[in-house]
């Protein structure tokens, strides 16, 4: 009875200590990061909470449709997020995000200045910046897919039916068949629009779906044996199966052409730590690192320098001249953005 009482009293007396010690021991702070998928190199995240005693949560989103209806739903808590360039200006016009403070961020040096000379949306980086470029093409299994040439027009072919697909994006989808039928992929003319979203609708009876995710472990696990894809997704996926039968294209016709930023969310509660996060981001060593692992490129000037050899020759990272010319920057449409809204509810609806 008396062991039985002392030993009541022991554990009554850790729970109180417990309880004790966890409201005393001061809370580490939160960051919520809101990005596409496999964008962090191994480690990095971990490093970063290291140094800044605090823990990261991260989300993925696979479309900037998704992440703008989800800040414009009034989601609140995201610290950081990963817009491409071409939605950053709507998203400050609906006040979505907060101005950047370049004070705090003394890394926003190390960004390529011949970039942000060429880049047409937010150059003086006041509500976005730089994070990776890339390009949009094709992907496709060499033991599976006979007489394969670089063209959209792959899409139209009925031996692959049920094997292909496309991303779930009006942009990228919408512009591949601006491209194939010779128009910009930013084109603003309606009839050029609906000529597209025809022949996307074509395309749309030969693919399994449109995704913008499960494409990766498609192609690797023989599911699909042509996507459209992000380039440096398609290089993650070969360098993690050591698969040499998945090759990535450039279609011949033209490519679109991107850039995601980091941003903060007007709903952001700690923007001192999200602006650590941009900081540690644009750290040379870091972005370096980012690159090796990505296959993106990230337009950290400071960064360049570091890299392997081997990824100085990849042309998924490093566009061949020739090839480059034939991309096209994907840009920010304004009032015009609501036809290929249309467009792509009119792909959406096809059967
Ligand atoms: C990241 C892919 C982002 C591509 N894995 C489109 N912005």
């Amino acid at each position: 009875m008396k062991t039985k009482s002392a030993l009541l009293l022991a554990v009554g007396l850790l729970a109180g200590l417990l309880l004790t010690l966890t409201a005393c021991a001061p809370k580490k702070p939160v960051l919520h990061v809101y990005v596409w998928s496999d964008y962090f190199a191994e480690g990095l995240i971990k490093e970063f909470e290291t140094l800044h005693n605090c823990r990261v949560v991260i989300d993925n989103y696979d479309s900037n449709e998704v992440l703008h209806a989800k800040l414009k739903g009034g989601a609140t808590g995201y610290d950081v997020v990963f817009p491409s360039s071409y939605v950053v200006n709507l998203m400050v016009a609906e006040g979505l995000l907060q101005e950047i403070n370049h004070a705090r961020i003394p890394n926003l040096k190390n960004i390529d200045p011949v970039f942000l000379a060429n880049v047409s949306i937010d150059k003086k980086m006041h509500h976005s910046v730089p994070y990776m470029s890339g390009a949009t093409g094709i992907a496709y299994r060499s033991d599976e897919v006979k007489d394969f040439v670089p063209s959209w027009r792959m899409f139209e072919r009925a031996d692959l039916a049920g094997r292909m697909t496309l991303l779930d994006d009006p942009r990228e989808c919408l512009g591949a068949a601006l491209k194939t039928l010779g128009y910009s992929m930013n084109s603003i003319d309606e009839t050029e629009i609906n000529a597209a979203a025809d022949l996307v609708i074509q395309w749309k009876k030969n693919i399994a779906r449109f995704e913008s995710e499960a494409f990766k472990a498609g192609i690797a696990s023989k599911e699909f044996h042509l996507v459209q894809a992000w380039g440096g997704d398609i290089q993650q996926v070969i360098d993690a199966n050591g698969d040499e039968n998945i090759v990535f294209a450039l279609p011949r016709e033209g490519f679109p052409m991107w850039e995601d930023t980091m941003a903060i969310p007007a709903g952001s509660d700690n923007v001192a730590l999200a602006e650590k996060f941009i900081n540690f981001m644009h750290d040379a060593a870091v972005a370096a690192r980012n690159i090796e692992f990505n296959y993106y490129l990230c337009p950290n000037a400071a960064a360049y320098p570091l890299l392997s050899d081997e990824i100085k020759a990849n042309p998924i990272v490093f566009i061949p001249e020739d090839l480059l010319r034939k991309g096209e920057q994907t840009l920010e449409l304004g009032e015009h953005l609501a036809k290929y809204t249309k467009a792509w509810d009119r792909v959406k609806a096809a059967n």
